[in-house]
């Protein structure tokens, strides 16, 4: 089978101290939890910029920072986020692809996010697309609905993006998106544009369910602290690196090696390093 791709999503935007302590929020955090991260068994880091506040940004100038300071310690597909935070605009959003970092998110359309609504009218992912073209940056096209689905396989069949290589974030559980159920899981695959590759990023208790899942059908996993911030109901996990253990060890279990960082370049179709 395929080696497990496992991609730690660090800080996200919209988590807070107050949620869990040990959020990683500074240049130097970020990277000191994506090395340990790296060591535990991810291949990839997604991430998202913080003010030294805490509070979200998209600024080029801190994001450049995390990168290096990650690239400084340890050999991990480094993955920006367009998303920002909610409310943030379109310009804001995009100005980090400028960096050139090997991958970055696309989301596919809007959807609301809890008690906001997370915003990308069609005229602005094709700009997205566009600005990562330009930038050589590979996109990860982030799927939080099956609508969001549909119009990814509309732009395969109208040749918008090409269909291959082509890797897809299946995000499920956010409040007013899909689920974070395994029939919603097994829908969005029925219709996963052929070839494509995929990782599933479970929030909150899907987390862990539907990483396994993934293990299983051969997909790929998302965890940390964006999507979820707690080891078992409860209880606070204790580091984003102590999730990818816990996925490491499960893939371990199930017989499914984990990809190495430059495995995990092939699988979606980065240079290698
Ligand atoms: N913070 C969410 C509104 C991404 O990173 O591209 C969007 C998000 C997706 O986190
Ligand atoms: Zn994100």
């Amino acid at each position: 089978m395929t080696p497990l791709i496992i991609t730690a999503a660090l800080t996200g935007a919209e988590v807070t101290r107050e949620q869990h302590p040990a959020l990683p929020i500074t240049p130097d955090e970020i990277a000191d939890e994506a090395a340990r991260c790296a060591e535990a068994g991810a291949a990839m880091v997604h991430v998202h910029a913080r003010k030294p506040d805490g509070s979200s940004t998209q600024d080029p100038a801190v994001y450049a920072e995390i990168i290096e300071k990650i690239d400084a310690r340890c050999d991990v597909i480094v993955q920006l986020s367009t998303g920002g935070a909610v409310g943030m605009s379109a310009v804001e959003r995009i100005a980090p692809v400028r960096l050139r970092p090997e991958m970055a998110t696309l989301t596919m359309g809007t959807v609301n996010f809890g008690d906001g609504v997370f915003l990308n009218p069609p005229g602005e992912m094709l700009a997205f697309l566009d600005a990562m073209r330009i930038h050589d940056v590979v996109p990860e096209f982030e799927i939080f609905d099956a609508g969001m689905l549909a119009t990814l396989n509309r732009w395969v069949a109208t040749g918008v993006v090409p269909p291959a290589p082509l890797h897809v974030d299946l995000v499920l559980g956010v409040p007013g998106g899909m689920a974070g159920t395994s029939s919603a899981l097994h829908a969005l695959l029925a219709d996963l544009p052929r070839g494509a590759s995929w990782t599933v990023a479970g929030v909150g208790s899907a987390q862990l369910a539907l990483g396994t899942l993934a293990v299983v059908l051969g997909g790929h996993v998302r965890t940390g602290f964006e999507d979820n911030v707690y080891y078992r109901k409860g209880e606070l996990a204790r580091s984003n690196a102590q999730l990818v253990a816990r996925m490491a060890r499960i893939a371990h279990e199930l017989d499914r090696p984990l990809a190495s960082p430059a495995e995990a370049r092939l699988i979606l179709g980065l240079k290698p390093r």
